[in-house]
């Protein structure tokens, strides 16, 4: 018995040890990497004084590595996922957040040509409307993204697009506050979509998406915007299809206006007639195939899918700011 104690411990012990020596050898693997990051920004050409100011500050940051293997349950359908992601309390809090805030979204959405209710709804979509935006420094999380190596080149594409964030002057080495993967403030941008996306809403010289909601709702409604958002139409739509309806019209690919829709025997969600424009072209979307739920959807839609190419995202999108419309709140 004591005998088998001691093996006990003397394992335990091993172990720990070698866990330790283990974490050890990575950060000193992790402060190499570090060196290469920074010698790559010397040839770079950025400045001395940005780069003594923020190498220093640069620490392994683990959780970024656990978060980067996590792998979450795909849902089942979008009758499980809807509510699951935009459930009555985000509705609430997206509807109160834009009655708040709805002289200021009113005047950014003009500025830039996309209907105030879909800046709420991406910001209520991605992160909560910053209540889930976490404050991680960007440069330590996609530096220790890229040395973890998974995806090394598109996070040290990042690393360098955050670099160059502080080299701007625009923000600090604390001031660039991310989750563990890498996304940054309310409309949560990775550091390359904050350099070519991020606007100055008020015109105080920044560009700040964590806490100034002028530059928030200026930068989701430009990338928007420069997704070829149309401020005259919608999303797209609900609808109905027949039950010989054939599934591979489901397909982005593929574009249709109303009248040709309506005869293949697509009809509005309600069962009535669809819109009878014709100059718009619409294609049909099932996201979890014919049996789920069918979509038409217009041009928005793919600028949705721009900015998050997922199905589920873009309808998650949709549907916030079909709750944010209905019933009118202002
Ligand atoms: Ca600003």
């Amino acid at each position: 018995m004591v005998l088998g104690k001691q093996i006990l411990a003397l394992a335990c012990s091993l172990s720990f040890l070698s866990s330790a020596m283990a974490d050890t050898e990575n950060q000193a693997t992790f402060s190499d990497y570090v060196a290469e990051l920074k010698q790559d920004a010397i040839d770079k050409g950025f400045s001395q004084q940005t780069i003594d100011d923020v190498f220093p500050k640069i620490k392994m940051f683990k959780k970024a590595l656990v978060a980067n293997k996590e792998t979450t349950e795909a849902p089942v359908t979008l009758e499980t996922y809807l509510p699951q992601v935009v459930p009555q309390t985000k509705v609430d809090l997206a509807r109160a957040f834009y009655k708040q805030h709805y002289t200021e979204l009113e005047k950014i959405g003009e500025r830039y040509g996309v209907q105030p209710r879909f800046i709420v709804a991406l910001l209520g979509i991605e992160s909560n409307l910053g209540q889930d935006a976490s404050g991680y420094p960007v440069l330590s999380v996609t530096a220790s993204l890229a040395y973890e190596g998974g995806r090394e080149a598109h996070f040290r594409k990042e690393f360098f697009a955050a670099l160059k964030i502080i080299e701007q002057g625009d923000l600090a080495f604390s001031e660039l506050k991310a989750t563990s993967t890498g996304l940054m403030g309310l409309p949560q941008f990775l550091p390359s979509v904050y350099v070519a996306y991020a606007q100055d809403g008020d015109g105080d010289g920044l560009k700040d998406i964590w806490s100034n909601n002028s530059d928030v709702f200026a930068s989701a409604a430009y990338y928007l915007q420069q997704a070829g958002w149309k401020a005259s139409e919608t999303w797209g739509r609900q609808v109905k299809v027949p039950l010989e309806f054939e599934s591979s019209l489901a397909d982005l690919s593929i574009k249709k206006s109303f009248n040709e829709w309506q005869a293949l025997g697509v009809r509005r969600f309600d069962g009535s007639d669809l819109p009878k424009r014709e100059d718009m072209q619409i294609s049909m979307v099932m996201p979890d195939g014919i049996t789920g739920r069918s979509y038409l959807i217009y041009d928005n839609y793919r600028g949705l899918l721009q900015w998050s190419d997922s199905d589920y995202f873009a309808i998650s999108v949709a549907y916030l700011s079909e709750r944010i419309k209905y019933p009118p709140i202002i």
